[in-house]
Order: structure tokens, then sequence, then C-alpha cells
């Protein structure tokens, strides 16, 4: 498929709007995913093809080996992994979805669940605005692509249906927590009087594309297959128009806020430069 044939028709912007997430299309076909599933294990194991580190790194060789593998900025390390990354493709359906003529990078992550259902491969429930405040509006979003079939039984991700409408809340996002029940009692007691709380597990053939917004609630379980490891890899993209704001609180730790510092830029400014390559502009 040609960047020009990658078209959000109506009915798929409404399902985005109304639910905050949207199934896509394959992005990656079987060769590729090939590619990549080699790529993924190489910086999972610290084998860095370019010489550059990621941006940071969550599990390390030696580490609980069930444990949820989580790698930063990938494409830094491995040019299988930059190509994926920045990706036309993906950036037209992003733009389309965030009602944006540019779309860039905010950051990206790999996420591996090994083999063998262990609750520290857990994903907490989570908004990823609650990390990205240092952005100005929640016009972001994440392109999320397994490289294997995803169902409940290997980890898959679950979305809380329509949760971006809730608006955002500290209470909702534990990423570290493992006991998503408890979790999920604390965000009830939070969540909006008139809202329910409806998951839905997000189920895809190898290489399809999910997208999320930012807002909406979200987490993953367990790998409990046997033998097959679930990769994914995570693309979170910003649309043009977002700035750089002081939070005032942890949110100003991010990357992407200490990287405009280091950078000498000023509040107000975008979010552009080598650190976060376009994908889509028109
Ligand atoms: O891979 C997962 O299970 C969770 C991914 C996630 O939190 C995200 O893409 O924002």
């Amino acid at each position: 498929m040609t960047v020009a044939e990658m078209v959000v028709d109506e009915q798929a912007r409404t399902r985005f709007q109304e639910d905050g997430y949207w199934l896509g299309p394959e992005i990656f076909n079987a060769g590729q995913r090939e590619d990549l599933a080699y790529a993924v294990d190489e910086v999972n194991a610290g084998r860095y093809e370019t010489g550059r580190e990621p941006m940071s790194r969550f599990w390390h060789p030696g580490d609980d080996p069930y444990a949820l593998h989580k790698v930063d900025n990938s494409h830094w390390c491995n040019p299988v992994l930059a190509e994926a990354v920045i990706n036309p493709r993906i950036g037209q359906l992003a733009a389309q979805l965030l009602n944006t003529p540019a779309v860039r990078l905010w950051h990206e992550q790999l996420l591996t669940k090994p083999a063998g259902g262990h609750e520290s491969a857990n994903v907490a429930w989570h908004q990823d605005y609650n990390y990205w405040r240092s952005s100005d509006r929640p016009q972001m979003l994440t392109a999320w692509i397994p490289l294997q079939e995803v169902n409940p039984e290997i980890g898959t991700m679950y979305f809380v249906k329509g949760s971006h409408k809730w608006g955002w809340h500290a209470e909702y996002s534990h990423f570290g927590r493992y006991d998503m029940a408890e979790q999920e009692r604390v965000i009830r007691q939070h969540m909006p009087e008139e809202a329910e709380y409806q998951t839905a597990p997000v189920l895809l053939e190898a290489g399809r594309v999910s997208f999320h917004h930012c807002l909406t609630l979200h987490g993953s379980g367990p790998n409990l297959a046997h033998r097959q490891h679930r990769r994914a890899i995570a693309i979170h993209l910003q649309a043009d128009a977002c700035l750089w704001r002081k939070t005032g609180d942890r949110a100003d730790n991010h990357q992407c806020a200490q990287e405009m510092q280091r950078l000498g830029k000023k509040y107000g400014d975008k979010f552009e430069g080598a650190y976060w390559p376009e994908l889509f502009g028109s």
C-alpha cells in the first residue's frame, strides 16, 4: 500500500472519537515482522547496532526474565527499528485521527512480555497523557503494533472504552502497579458518576496497528502463552500544535521536557528538531 492510500474513513474517525481507540490496517508484513522481532531481541539484549544507547530502559539482561522488557527510543539503537518507527504510513493515519497537518514523534517504546505468564509483565491501567503533560494539549496518540497475533492469553492491551472523555486524573495512572483489580477500584472512585467502566481487549492480527488517544485508559496483563513472547512497538505521536509548558510537577521530568530545557527552548515553543522527527507533514 502506498502512503497516498492510507485513509481514515468517517466510520473510523467516529470510532476513535467515541471509543478513544481505533484498530487500523496491517503496517508490517510477515518478512518485516521477522526482521523487527530480531531487532527487538537484539535491543533487549543490549546489542545496539548503531552504537547509540536508547533514551532509557527498565529491564536489563540478568533482571527477572519474566518481567516486562521496556526500552524507550529503540530507533536510536537499530536501523531496522528506525525505519519502522519513522513511518510515513503511520504518520498519515495519525494526522487524520488527530486532525492535524503534521505529526511528529514524541517518543517510542518496545514492550516485550516473555512467555510464561508473570504479573511483573503487567502494564497497569494508565493514561499516557499523565506522563506527557509538559505538552500543553492532549492532541497526541499512540500507534501500537504487535509483531504477532494478540489476544487475552498472550497479554494483549485492554482499553477502557470512552475513558478519554473523562479528562486527565492523577489517580487514574500507576504504570508500575501490578494489582490491576485494586487499581480499577481506585479509578471507579474518581471516574464521572454517569460513566461506565467497560473494558475491551485489543484483538489484532500480527502487524496491524491499533491507535489510542492519549487520555484513553489502557493496560495489559501477563503473557500466559507457554512458548510465544509478546512483542509490541508503541509509537507515541504529537500533533504539530503541541507546545512546551511547565506543569510544576513530575511531568516536568519527562525526557521530552528535559530535552527542551537542554536545547535552551522557551515555554510555548514546539517540540521539534532531531529529537522529535516528523512522520508526516502535508
Ligand atoms: O504494550 C502494552 O501492553 C501497553 C502499551 C502502552 O501502554 C502504550 O502503548 O501506551
